[in-house]
């Protein structure tokens, strides 16, 4: 009974804290994800952060999709980035990369498409559904033409499979999922260029110098290519694969997306979405390594699946894309894992020689990572694995508060502090 009665204050303390973090990150309409670190719009975190917002404010929870898609191209892409105000605590901004849209407003390239995602949590939860259902109108289309720009810029050849063409767009920037795809050489004429993210973290929890020299070797050649045209990009980029952490969300958003036109009925996107979905399961096929029992990335010029087991090889399970035998042998990598470590999900097999506990996406715990795998096994009903995530993840954020990441080894916090989409999940998922 006391326990219970603590365990209760603990939670509501997180809650707070949680509304605490969102109200002072916010930038007037939209979510920065942590002051100074990351001072601008992210694309994945702010659709992240929209559902945070509408456990205890609907209004702003649309407002930040809203401002997210008023930077939307042309083209349909929505930038990773959205430089909506002048900061000097972050490289690279709008200076270096100089797109062409917007001036200067946007970065070039793209982040893993959430927003059908929140836009249905946000309409599905809410109490003033009259207006919910006028949000959805008004973003419909906006998402659809986002989706359509992932298949034309980054599936011409029609594989139901996307390409990213800079880890950035995966937004598992440094994971060794890129290491054998990222032996292009770096570019001799780069500029010489000042990082900013190591003044607020220490270096060793960061990708290394050697990695970031590739990140502008990519960004300065996307650049000079007729300014991001990504007709010209999928061609030219020395860097092209089919991540699992992209096309898991982009599936499971045409799934919500597709939920979304039949509310609306809007049937011609309905049968255009479905094609997407039949096309996409075909393609996940070519991802399935079934001697390791897990999905692979793919690298799209040599055609070889990278040899590294990622977090993201249970994304599958999210999207509802895996079958029932590949979700078993999953579940047994992960059991597997799970005995090298003492908090689940690491971002990196433990057993890989690369694993490195605090490194960024090269083995630490992140919470939207934990959420999307946790929901998908429930959905194949392994109930006890999804609830022994869900206690991890409430157990990081009671003892290291809203970290941007954890060690999975002892459970510290790490990166930034205050992190807006930390904090979301604890309001949409953990309470
Ligand atoms: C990290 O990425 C940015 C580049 O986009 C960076 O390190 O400079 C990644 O963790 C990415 O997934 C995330 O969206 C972003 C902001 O939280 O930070």
């Amino acid at each position: 009974e006391h326990e219970n009665e603590l365990e209760q204050s603990t939670r509501d303390h997180i809650v707070r804290e949680s509304m605490e973090v969102l109200r002072s990150n916010d930038r007037g309409g939209y979510t920065v994800p942590a002051e100074g670190l990351y001072p601008f719009q992210w694309n994945w975190d702010s659709a992240i952060v929209a559902a945070g917002w509408a456990v205890f404010d609907e209004l702003r929870a649309w407002k930040e999709l809203e401002t997210l898609f008023s930077d939307q191209w042309k083209d349909g892409m929505v930038a990773s980035i959205n430089f909506h105000k002048f900061s000097k605590t972050y490289f690279p901004g709008p200076e270096i990369w100089g797109t062409p849209e917007n001036p200067s407003k946007t970065s070039g390239i793209s982040q893993p498409p959430v927003a059908a995602l929140s836009a249905r949590f946000m309409y599905e939860h809410t109490a003033h559904p009259v207006e919910a259902k006028q949000k959805i109108e008004d973003l419909f289309p906006k998402i659809l033409a986002w989706h359509r720009w992932w298949y034309k810029a980054r599936d011409p050849n029609n594989t139901g499979v996307v390409a990213i063409l800079h880890p950035w767009e995966s937004g598992m920037d440094n994971s060794p999922a890129w290491d054998e795809s990222m032996t292009f050489p770096i570019d001799p004429t780069l500029p010489p260029y000042e990082r900013q993210d190591l003044t607020h973290v220490n270096a060793n929890m960061r990708p290394t110098k050697d990695t970031y020299d590739r990140y502008l070797t990519l960004l300065y050649r996307f650049k000079r290519e007729n300014f991001y045209d990504p007709d010209k990009l999928y061609e030219i980029s020395p860097f092209r694969v089919t991540d699992l952490c992209v096309n898991s969300i982009l599936f499971r958003a045409n799934r919500d997306l597709r939920w979304l036109a039949l509310q609306l009925g809007k049937t011609d996107a309905v049968a255009e979405i479905e094609g997407w979905l039949d096309n996409g399961f075909e393609g996940f096929k070519k991802l399935w390594d079934e001697e390791a029992g897990l999905f692979k990335c793919q690298d799209q010029i040599t055609g070889k699946l990278e040899d590294a087991a990622i977090s993201a090889a249970f994304l599958p399970l999210f999207a509802g894309v895996a079958t029932r035998e590949q979700a078993a042998r999953l579940v047994e990598n992960l059991s597997t894992w799970l005995k090298h470590v003492k908090y689940s999900v690491p971002s990196l097999d433990p057993q890989d020689p690369r694993f490195e506990q605090l490194r960024y996406w090269r083995g630490p715990i992140w919470l939207i990572i934990n959420w999307m795998i946790s929901n998908g096994l429930r959905h194949y009903g392994y109930d006890e694995l999804a609830d022994r995530i869900r206690n991890d993840s409430i157990e990081l954020t009671n003892k290291a508060g809203l970290r941007e990441y954890f060690d999975p080894v002892t459970g510290d916090g790490a990166g930034g502090t205050k992190f807006s989409w930390t904090a979301a999940m604890c309001l949409a998922w953990l309470d």
